[in-house]
């Protein structure tokens, strides 16, 4: 922190495979949360730098753009422009959403290796890998599906079992065949590839790891039990054309490696950095990305947090981390995990083949950001699977969204310009009903700012719909409307509050719903620098419930939300998966 309390805050989310438009459960569990996270602490005054891009390499993005008939530049091309065009639409707001087959990620990567095996690091070893002979390729781990040789899953990849989760060298599958073709033809070749030690870091790593007391629950759990099992040396070569190249210190490629590129995960955590280095020099200073990333340059005084999928977060907290501490460089370690379980559709698996489950981009067609948005971090993943219903959402919306915030501001706007010339009125003096209302929002709002520092998304919504709910018992207590007939003084104290409730309403809901919450400041004619959630902002509620100049004018908004109609559910149930 600075001087100032300015916190720098630095935030990634997990990589997006640039193969396919994502679903709506990767956008749960970790690109939005990031985002609800960053914009938070922007609205709290800090120094926030939200970095994501697109994860490149690997054989997916090889074997799609094939499928395509293009080439993996090309599809690549454009994969990141749809994926780019998707998150804009989810109003994710990246400072940079870069890509991992840039130049600042190859040579950063390349760096890294440089270092790692001038530390004793990295080695080179033969190993023996599975060869497709009709494919004409060695197998990636995970395009060999076999046997798991734990729990004799039949449907096992190569890399991990997806039912009893163990990582598995691709060897040691029983009947083994290539995923690409399906041949069985395959047979165990020999290859030489360059090993990251890391049994040599396992106590180095688990020292760090316990150091982190305070990272939230589920990573580090996750990453304790992989120490438990051991760290194991790992290939970070595979013998690919599509990645980045192997060098020699001095830049030629490394003899030996012409043909063949670094290992997907090895190269795409150093992306957040080549990613920064990359929004460095979008904003003409190239050298900034440094302040972020290098402790000896400015970093030292950086808080980096990471938000990403359960899978994701052993190769966060063991694998990258030895890289970076083996590197014995001064780089910025994350400090926070956030991890996340799966969003599942109706308990079971997105699949667009069968069609289940909405992508990215459909999800727009159908409704606006904020209506996801809002279910998505009602419902995070956090402390179990989270199973996405039309139902659960339609309920959600229709109660969340569309009565306890959407009609409370309407109702309030309405009433203003119908009664009151559309000003904020100046007659009248508080009474019990705003009284209530002070405490009420004195416990809820530091509540609120809590749980977003404890990055815990449910509890967040909750409590933002606990305020909005709040107001409309405000209403029923104050009752503007019946008193109006007796007193217009009187109804006039209820009315200037409900709108300066309206207000704060559109304020805490910014990180949430963007768009709706500027409709709704917009429409009150809130200064853009009176939007924020600062302490001071949020601080004096006696203050904010009259904050409003008397005499302002509003407008009311259009409609906010509409109502997700049973006809509705029942069509998209219909196209896109649903009961039964
Ligand atoms: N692309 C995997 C995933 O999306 C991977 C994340 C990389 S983060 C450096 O699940
Ligand atoms: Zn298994």
């Amino acid at each position: 922190m600075t001087d100032t309390g300015k916190r720098r805050i630095l935030v990634t989310s997990a990589l997006p495979y640039i193969n396919g438009v994502k679903h709506l459960g990767n956008l749960a569990g970790s690109m939005l949360p990031a985002d609800v996270y960053a914009r938070f602490q922007r609205l709290r005054g800090h120094d926030v730098l939200y970095i994501c891009a697109t994860d490149e390499h690997g054989t997916p993005a090889e074997l799609a753009a094939q499928a395509a008939g293009v080439s993996v530049r090309a599809y690549c091309d454009e994969q990141h422009e749809i994926q780019k065009k998707a998150g804009e639409g989810f109003a994710l707001s990246y400072d940079h959403f870069g890509r991992s087959s840039g130049e600042e990620n190859a040579r950063l990567t390349q760096h890294f290796a440089h270092v790692l095996e001038a530390n004793g690091l990295i080695e080179e070893r033969a190993m023996k890998q599975v060869y497709s002979i009709d494919d004409g390729r060695f197998l990636p781990d995970r395009y060999v599906e076999g046997t798991c040789p734990h729990c004799e899953f039949e449907k096992a990849r190569g890399d991990q079992c997806d039912n009893c989760g163990r990582l598995l060298d691709p060897v040691d599958l029983i009947d083994p065949y290539s995923a690409v073709s399906g041949s069985k033809n395959v047979e165990v070749r020999e290859t030489r590839h360059l090993f990251l030690r890391q049994s040599q870091m396992q106590d180095t790593i688990r020292a760090w790891v316990e150091a982190s007391e305070d990272w939230p629950q589920l990573a580090r759990s996750i990453a304790l039990k992989w120490l438990d099992e051991g760290l194991r040396d790992r290939a970070i070569t595979r013998d690919l054309s599509w990645g980045v190249p192997v060098t020699s210190p001095d830049g030629s490629p490394r003899e030996g490696f012409e043909n063949k590129v670094f290992y997907v995960w090895f190269d795409a955590p150093v992306e957040y950095i080549g990613a920064t280095e990359e929004w460095s020099k979008k904003i003409g200073k190239p050298d900034e990305w440094r302040k972020w990333w290098r402790t000896d340059e400015g970093a030292d005084d950086v808080e980096y947090i990471q938000f990403m999928g359960k899978d994701n977060v052993a190769f966060h907290t063991v694998s990258f981390p030895v890289t970076i501490i083996g590197s014995k460089e001064p780089w910025k370690l994350v400090d926070q995990l956030k991890a996340f379980n799966w969003v599942t559709w109706y308990g079971g698996k997105f699949s667009t083949s069968n069609k289940r489950g909405v992508f990215m981009d459909q999800a727009l067609d159908l409704l606006p950001a904020d209506y996801w948005r809002w279910y998505l971090i009602a419902n995070a993943p956090e402390g179990s699977d989270a199973a996405f219903t039309w139902e659960g959402f339609q309920a959600s919306i229709n109660s969340d969204l569309a009565n306890v915030l959407g009609n409370f501001v309407n109702r309030i706007t309405k009433y203003c310009a119908s009664k009151f010339d559309g000003k904020v009125p100046d007659a009248g003096q508080p009474d019990d009903a705003e009284a209530w209302i002070i405490t009420e929002l004195e416990t809820r709002l530091p509540q609120l700012v809590q749980h977003y520092e404890n990055m815990d998304f449910r509890k967040v919504a909750a409590e933002t719909r606990a305020i909005w709910a709040a107001g409309n018992e405000y209403l029923t207590k104050a009752e503007p409307w019946v008193k109006y007939k007796s007193s217009v003084d009187d109804a006039a104290v209820g009315v200037r509050t409900g709108l300066n409730l309206a207000a704060l309403f559109g304020i805490v809901a910014q990180p949430i719903i963007p768009e709706a919450a500027k409709m709704i400041l917009d429409a009150i004619g809130i200064p853009e620098k009176n939007r924020t959630m600062n302490a001071e902002g949020l601080g004096d509620v006696a203050g904010l419930i009259d904050a409003l100049p008397h005499g302002h004018a509003i407008s009311p908004p259009d409609v906010l939300f509409r109502k997700i109609e049973d006809d509705q559910v029942a069509e998209w149930s219909e196209a896109f998966g649903g009961e039964g």
